[in-house]
């Protein structure tokens, strides 16, 4: 059972990350081939200006991702992936004052981003890809985040198929925390996340949308939802960039049922709305 006191904050090496307000979790893929804004920042230089842009505009952490994981995306060299992160992630550390997460599932590329400065791993795999990656979680005592999926991001598009989405997906999730356990990986360095998108329908993401309660209940929860086809699919919108006002909707309602993080390419946005929120959150209380 977790404790009051590790509900509220999440540990990630050196630092101790308040979870009381749900935080916001700026995204920088330094890919040529996200769904998002795939090529955009495609550059060191350029991936650095923009995760700074995004702490100016109230992003509390940054995610530094650098292989697409958009459905049938191929996965690249680990060199290759090494060579388009660990700048940036040295260069972010240093410059922006946020704590800076890897989004990887190699324990190779994990390491040698913490050893530049990330207190985060973003295993979007969680441990599946390599039982290594367990050990570097726990040695380096990086904050970790369990995401849902099945397959591989080539393939997952044909694993979305379940009886009761959210109690497979929970269990899924309770599965990961408990080997967490098992491997030494303390419950205040986890935060759990359904992988919105991944191996999955618009249904089906509803359905987990709908279950932010639910969920949370498992350890703290991180969502995210922005830009993804299913916010296209209920809205109409075919572009990415145009899905801000659907994305800005599913953090609100993450963040009202219990979301610890919500995870946004749109900072300026959602730090807005979820400002605006709180405050008649707190109001709603007298
Ligand atoms: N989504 C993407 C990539 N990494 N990591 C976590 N923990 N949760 C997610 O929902 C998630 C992720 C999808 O691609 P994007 O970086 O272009 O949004």
């Amino acid at each position: 059972m977790r404790t009051e006191t590790d509900a509220c904050v999440w540990r990630c090496c050196e630092r101790k990350i308040p979870l009381e307000r749900t935080l916001v979790m700026g995204i920088v893929n330094v890919t040529p081939d996200s769904f998002s804004d795939g090529g955009q920042w495609f550059d060191c230089d350029l991936a650095v200006t923009h995760g700074l842009k995004l702490v100016a505009e109230g992003a509390d952490l940054l995610d530094v991702g650098g292989e697409s994981t958009r459905p049938g995306a191929t996965f690249v060299a680990e060199s290759e992936e090494l060579r388009r992160v660990l700048p940036v992630i040295r260069a972010l550390t240093e410059r922006c004052g946020v704590p800076v997460s890897a989004d990887t599932r190699r324990p190779s590329v994990a390491r040698a981003a913490v050893e530049a400065g990330a207190c985060i791993v973003n295993d979007i795999m969680p441990f599946a890809g390599d039982a290594d990656m367990a050990a570097v979680v726990r040695d380096t005592k990086a904050g970790v985040v369990l995401m849902h999926m099945r397959d591989t991001p080539a393939t997952m598009a044909q694993a979305a198929v379940y009886g009761d989405v959210v109690a497979e997906v929970e269990s899924a999730l309770r599965e990961a925390v408990a080997y967490a356990d098992a491997q030494g990986i303390g419950r205040a360095y986890v935060v759990v996340d359904p992988g919105i998108g991944f191996a999955k329908t618009c249904e089906h993401n509803v359905a987990l949308l709908a279950a932010t309660e639910r969920l949370a209940r498992i350890a703290p929860l991180l969502v995210g939802a922005s830009r993804k086809r299913f916010i296209g699919e209920l809205c109409g919108e075919a572009v990415a960039a145009d899905r801000v006002g659907g994305s800005v909707g599913a953090a609100v309602w993450c963040a009202l049922h219990g979301a610890s993080i919500v995870r946004v390419h749109d900072v300026k946005a959602t730090r807005q709305a979820l400002t605006v929120v709180r405050e008649l959150k707190q109001m709603d209380r007298f």
